[in-house]
């Protein structure tokens, strides 16, 4: 049976929607009651309402601190309308019943959001609109609630149909919940950081849910993608063209964009099953993509490609030559776009700006029975950082080159080996086991491409290469030293170091150590 609205509470910190729902309220023939700032805008817009505190006989005290945690409110709200007992005890304390409570709360989150001071965001800690959140929702037997103008449609809707039925209403009960646990795990959170601790003994997480996905990595799992704030990445991003994206192509898209965001200059990043196949910098956004592709063509078929730049038109037009599934970049020109356009398939996706790449973030990981957190990777070398080991120093291009690899390294899962040459990746080896297997790949890859490209020999030869992690044995450098590497670039603390360096200055090419290793697992 449809519950009708004889007596609505409305409490609203963002007023969006909030005339058009109040019309749709009284004219549905409800009583509108509502505290300081609601009451005041829904008046001015003629809509009549009576003041909580008229309604209470209790003024708003303590500078709105108690306005509606009263038992004339709470009370109303939590009888159930089924029990004599209830309803005599409605009677006995002069108690109105309430059928729809219309609350959200306190802008905790926005005004921690704007770094406010401490006294500031306690203030914004809201009382009585959870309290009337978390009874409404109890009672939504017979009563609605409603937390977010995005419910307002659906509500009104059912108000012009003559009420809310059961199951409106416990959809909206959950929804409430929701939101009053992701709002005060939002001020733990708060509370956390003021201590300055980032693992406090209870964790709660949250996000809002943007998307149920069709399937997770395989289509017997389900999955969904969850938004938990509003920077900018893949998480905030806008589809502009394409088919719905799926799990997979929302994480590689990602590691894409994670990745080619950490260079300066005009960059392209290639990605297959969340490892860069090519990662190129050139004078302009399409020579970095033919760059980024000749490293590893193969691969690329069918691949994610993410862009540091606005996508232009001459970049739209070499990508789409080949199968490609995602395109991500800060922005594209309307004639980019153009170009994409006939491709009915392949997902545009534009992010307004780039991921920080130093930003502090936690990361997480599940196992069975919990999770582990950890600080996102936000370690990044530089010139300064480098300690040269070897009799022979790498030259300047060298420098500039292992620099670029290193930082390649860090968004390719372990063991990472990487040869590059002027900017360009020329070989990739991912997440073997063993060191020496990614060296040995990453090599293999570079020749074959060489070989596809007609050209005389491997462009592992002049190249330089960087390791994620440091060389346990030396036989890893010495495919790397086979391969034609010149200079190699690693983070260093390994036993057998003096080994390695050995081989290294026996071969006469350049090694320096970064102290600091990207394991990515
Ligand atoms: O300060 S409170 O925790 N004490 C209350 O009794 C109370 N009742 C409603 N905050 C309270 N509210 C909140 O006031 C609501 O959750 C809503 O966000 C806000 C609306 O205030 P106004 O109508 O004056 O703009």
């Amino acid at each position: 049976a449809l519950i009708p609205v004889r007596r609505a509470l409305i409490s609203v910190s963002d007023k969006t929607g909030l005339i058009p729902f109040a019309q749709a309220l009284a004219k549905a023939g409800a009583e509108i009651l509502s505290t300081g700032g609601t009451a005041k805008a829904i008046r001015d817009a003629g809509i009549p309402v009576k003041d909580v505190s008229d309604h209470t006989g209790f003024p708003e005290i303590m500078d709105g601190r108690v306005k509606t945690l009263v038992p004339q409110i709470h009370g109303g709200i939590l009888a159930r309308r089924d029990l004599p007992e209830h309803l005599a005890a409605m009677e006995e304390h002069k108690i109105a019943p309430i059928d729809l409570v219309c609350v959200n709360l306190y802008p905790f989150e926005e005004t921690v959001a704007r770094k406010a001071d401490a006294e500031t965001t306690i203030e914004n800690i809201d009382i009585g609109g959870p309290a009337m959140i978390r009874a409404a929702a109890k009672n939504h037997d017979f009563v609605a609630i409603l937390t977010d103008p995005a419910q307002y449609a659906e509500v009104e809707t059912a108000l012009a149909a003559g009420g809310t039925d059961i199951t409106l209403r416990r959809r909206l009960a959950g929804q409430a919940y929701a939101r009053t646990a992701a709002y005060d795990s939002a001020i733990a959170t708060w509370f956390a950081d003021e201590r300055g601790e980032a693992f406090p003994d209870r964790l709660a997480i949250s996000g809002r849910r943007r998307q149920t996905l069709r399937y997770g990595e395989n289509p017997h799992q389900q999955a969904a993608f969850y938004v938990t704030d509003d920077r900018a990445g893949v998480a905030t991003a806008k589809q502009v063209q394409g088919k719905e994206l799926s799990y997979n192509n929302l994480n590689d898209t990602d590691a894409a964009f994670e990745c080619v965001a950490e260079f300066d200059e005009p960059t392209v990043v290639i990605v297959k099953h969340a490892n860069p196949c090519g990662i190129a910098t050139g004078a302009s956004m399409a020579e970095a993509w033919d760059r980024a592709l000749a490293c590893d063509p193969v691969s690329a078929f069918g691949g994610i490609v993410a862009l540091n730049r606005t996508l232009d038109e001459a970049t739209a037009k070499r990508i789409s030559a080949i199968f490609t599934e995602v395109i991500v970049a800060p922005d594209a020109t309307p004639e980019a776009e153009a170009v994409l356009a006939a491709k009915k398939n392949l997902r545009l996706l534009l992010t307004g700006g780039l991921p920080d790449p130093s930003a502090q973030a936690p990361s997480f990981r599940s196992l069975a029975g919990g999770f582990l957190v950890q600080g996102r990777d936000a370690g990044r070398i530089t010139l300064a950082d480098l300690k040269v080991v070897t009799k022979r120093t790498p030259t300047e291009q060298e420098l500039t080159d292992l620099l670029f690899a290193f930082r390649v390294a860090k968004h390719v899962k372990s063991n990472a080996i990487i040869y590059a040459k002027a900017g360009a990746t020329v070989g990739i080896g991912a997440g073997q086991m063993s060191r020496v297997d990614s060296a040995r790949i990453a090599a293999w890859k570079a020749g074959e491409a060489a070989k596809a490209a007609g050209l005389a020999e491997a462009l592992t030869i002049g190249s330089v290469a960087a390791s994620d992690a440091f060389f346990p044995f030396a036989d890893g450098l010495e495919t790397i030293i086979a391969a034609g590497a010149t200079a190699v670039i690693q983070p260093g603390g390994s036993m057998r170091d003096n080994e390695v360096i050995a081989a290294a200055d026996a071969a006469g090419i350049a090694m320096v150590m970064t102290g600091m290793r990207h394991f990515r697992h």
